[in-house]
């Protein structure tokens, strides 16, 4: 029994990737002082796996910026508008676009909240392969007397993630042209000394049609038949991998990696097909993806019906160490009894080479070490007693009935315009709140800053017309940190980034136990930003399953029973929020595509709670009250049915690409409440002209009745300027006006 992991974090302890790539944007440092900081991060990487005794070291797993995009680039398949580039300023005008070349589309890497840059293939992508990197970064381990297994993203997943260039075409009909490429690379690695490389077929965990299947067992079939080449390890993660267990314990390859984590039925799979025959498996038992520490005792005994399933067993972690943070020992703030239930990637890995040292030399020596798993803090008794009472917490009249009151209560126009949340965080809004956290200014002086700050945006929304407005939320660092701040049972760190994408990272909360709220967590700020004008002022909070989505969440108890729990606080917010005279109510959900399970099979139930979550939090608000939720990030096809089970009164969407379609999508859902398809894309510092918008405007309103449409941008503004904020809105609220009153 050895031991191995399938990837590592890449951007370093205090996250001097991101330092370094973005010293290198701004022209502060040079390609090779880059370079030389890039170096060290990896070789600090290698020699603390070693160091920790692990068996099979990964290598490649580094990324400037993506694994998907580096893929792209190892196999020449750079789209046109980027010719005129070369090296890595090429690879980052893809990450980030250049001078008037939009880069390459992100979006999610399966269900986590990491993003990969999506491959551009058509009918005319000619491969070519370049094995710098995979071939230069073997060579910097050897060279430090590190023997090292390249990761490589697989060939069938690698189509799979890509779109389209062209209607009709299927990314997938590249395969032998992609198989070649692959199979020159196999060879180069072989000649440089790989003895074993891992191929990452994620794509597996989801469901796979019989062409896919037919696809993946051709890779395997050539690349397994080539003869200059290094073992072949297929890595599959986050999930069961149902049909394509069998075409994979067929293929002419050493060894298939399982993740036995968030696919507990890979075991029983495993047994029916009668084990793996002359084949190594690596058993993903240690969570990749959780911050929790294993329960050593059965993991082993996982191991131990496995090992009869298998000719060699390694015991490995679940998936890449990418998705959690570095290192659980720089987290001296978290309190003692918390800190003994958690592992970050560092004590993963130690978890896995204990793990092996048990299943070599006997299972006593986790005794000493501590194999025995915490259990969660005592129950909070009055949130679950409370919980059982409210059932589904619905008192809402239908939408139909709401609309009238609403517009009674609120008077607001036809084509209302809104923001989504929040305004440019400047340096001085980002100062006062590290002042404040460093014990530079006290509470009155923050206080006071941030009031200040209001006052402004309040001031600027009133001079340009907004009908619906935000108090800009100078007090928000990430929107769902902030109020896992303040609310009972989340804790959070302080250095524990987990990579975004790119040089961007968040800093997860971590839901331990019972939640609950102590005190209002958006109340004071509402209700001054309230008192400063006579439009009504949105309430902001972020929803449940959002919470949910972008924390580590406690594994002993369903998601389902956690959301509740997250829910009943929000719906006390929104009570308070109520009475203190907060009319408008946003509850953002923009991560709930994000965990729509990966098999159809599984959707169905997720979308009940998730929906019962987000109804929990709002349906206890007054028929008055105007619920909002904004939504973004994502592709809503397969969750547009679940929008209007919502029941919100309006929902703001991220739609600048093609919210037309998204208008008739949404029709044809039977989606009768109000929208606000984003007319701009706040993404970019581009300032939209009126007409543009009004022409947005025009073609939603032959979709939509005037009442029901609303005029905002696709998403929040922290991430722009002012300069550019002002004119976008001040364009958007006259193409308004003017669609406005040719309508009515
Ligand atoms: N919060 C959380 N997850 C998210 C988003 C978010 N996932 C999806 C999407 N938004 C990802 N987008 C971003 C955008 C910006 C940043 C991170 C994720 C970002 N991070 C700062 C950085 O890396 O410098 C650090 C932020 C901080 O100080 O907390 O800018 O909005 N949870
Ligand atoms: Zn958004």
């Amino acid at each position: 029994v050895t031991t191995t992991i399938l990837g590592y974090p890449r951007i370093g302890p205090r996250r001097e990737l991101k330092w370094a790539t973005e010293r290198y944007w701004a022209g502060e440092i040079d390609a090779a002082e880059l370079a030389r900081t890039t170096a060290s991060l990896r070789t600090e990487v290698w020699r603390e796996l070693s160091e920790a005794g692990l068996d099979g070291i990964p290598s490649n797993t580094f990324s400037l910026y993506d694994q998907v995009l580096d893929t792209t680039v190892m196999v020449g398949a750079i789209p046109e508008r980027f010719a005129g580039l070369t090296g890595v300023d090429r690879y980052f005008a893809m990450a980030r676009g250049a001078e008037g070349v939009p880069p390459l589309e992100m979006t999610k890497w399966f269900d986590t909240n990491y993003h990969y840059l999506v491959p551009e293939l058509g009918p005319h992508t000619r491969f070519r392969l370049d094995f710098g990197k995979p071939v230069a970064e073997y060579g910097e381990a050897r060279a430090l007397g590190l023997e090292t297994r390249p990761v490589l993203v697989g060939p069938l997943s690698y189509l799979l993630l890509a779109k389209s260039t062209e209607p009709g075409f299927s990314p997938l009909d590249l395969l032998p042209a992609l198989l070649d490429v692959y199979a020159e690379l196999l060879e180069r690695l072989a000649g440089a000394g790989v003895t074993e490389v891992q191929l990452d077929e994620p794509a597996l965990a989801g469901d796979r049609t019989g062409a896919d299947l037919a696809a993946l067992r051709r890779a395997y079939d050539t690349l397994g038949g080539l003869t200059n080449r290094p073992r072949l390890l297929v890595a599959t993660y986050f999930g069961e991998i149902g049909e394509a267990l069998p075409v994979l314990a067929a293929a002419k390859v050493e060894s298939i990696a399982l993740d036995f984590v968030a696919g507990p039925g890979n075991v029983h799979a495993l047994a029916s097909l009668g084990g793996l025959k002359d084949k190594t498996l690596v058993a993903g038992v240690v969570d990749g993806r959780n911050v929790w520490r294993a329960d050593l005792s059965r993991a082993l005994s996982t191991c131990a019906s496995l090992s009869g399933l298998t000719d060699r067993l390694v015991v490995g972690t679940s998936c890449s160490l990418l998705h959690v943070p570095l290192d659980l020992s720089a987290e001296t703030g978290l309190d003692g009894g918390l800190r003994g239930r958690l592992a970050f990637a560092r004590e993963k890995v130690a978890e896995v080479v204990l793990l092996g040292r048990a299943l070599r030399e006997g299972h006593e020596v986790i005794g000493t070490e501590g194999g025995a798993v915490l259990a969660a803090p005592p129950a909070n008794e009055r949130v679950r007693a409370r919980l059982a009472e409210l059932g589904t917490g619905e008192t809402r009249s239908p939408h139909a009935v709401r609309l009238a009151v609403q517009k009674e209560a609120l008077g607001l126009p036809p084509l209302a315009s809104t923001t989504i949340g929040s305004f440019p965080q400047t340096p001085e809004v980002r100062r006062a709140r590290a002042d404040l956290r460093k014990g530079v200014i006290g509470h009155d002086t923050y206080v006071k800053s941030n009031r200040e700050e209001i006052d402004r945006v309040i001031a600027l929304q009133e001079r340009l017309g907004l009908d619906v407005l935000v108090h800009g939320e100078p007090e928000r660092n990430d929107m769902v940190q902030y109020f896992a701040e303040l609310l009972d049972g989340f804790a959070v760190t302080e250095f524990g980034w987990v990579q975004s994408y790119g040089s961007r990272c968040v800093r997860p909360p971590i839901l331990f136990g019972d939640v609950s709220r102590p005190e209002p967590m958006t109340l004071p700020w509402a209700t001054y930003a309230q008192s400063r004008t006579g439009k009504p002022v949105k309430g902001m909070l972020t929803g449940p399953v959002t919470m949910l989505a972008w924390s580590f969440v406690r594994d002993d108890q369903p998601l389902a029973d956690t959301a509740r729990q997250v829910a009943l606080a929000l719906r006390d917010e929104v009570t308070d929020l109520e009475a203190a005279g907060i009319r408008v109510i946003q509850v953002d959900e923009p991560a709930l595509r994000e965990l729509l399970p990966l098999r159809r099979g599984d959707r169905e139930a997720y979308l009940s709670w998730a929906v019962a979550a987000f109804r929990l939090a709002t349906g206890g608000a007054a028929d008055t009250t105007q619920i909002h939720t904004h939504m973004c990030y994502s592709e809503f096809g397969e969750i547009i049915g679940a929008i209007g089970d919502l029941d919100a009164d309006v929902t703001s969407v991220e739609a600048a690409r093609s919210h037309l379609e998204l208008l008739d999508d949404l029709r044809a859902a039977g989606y009768g409440r109000g929208i606000g398809p984003g007319v701009y894309d706040i993404h970019s510092p581009r300032v939209p002209s009126v007409e543009e918008m009004e022409r947005a405007l025009r073609k939603a309103s032959e979709s939509v009745a005037p009442a029901l449409l609303w005029v905002n941008p696709d998403c929040g503004l922290k991430t722009r300027g002012y300069a550019e904020v002002e004119k976008s809105l001040a364009n958007m609220v006259e193409a308004a006006r003017r669609v406005r009153t040719s309508l009515v």
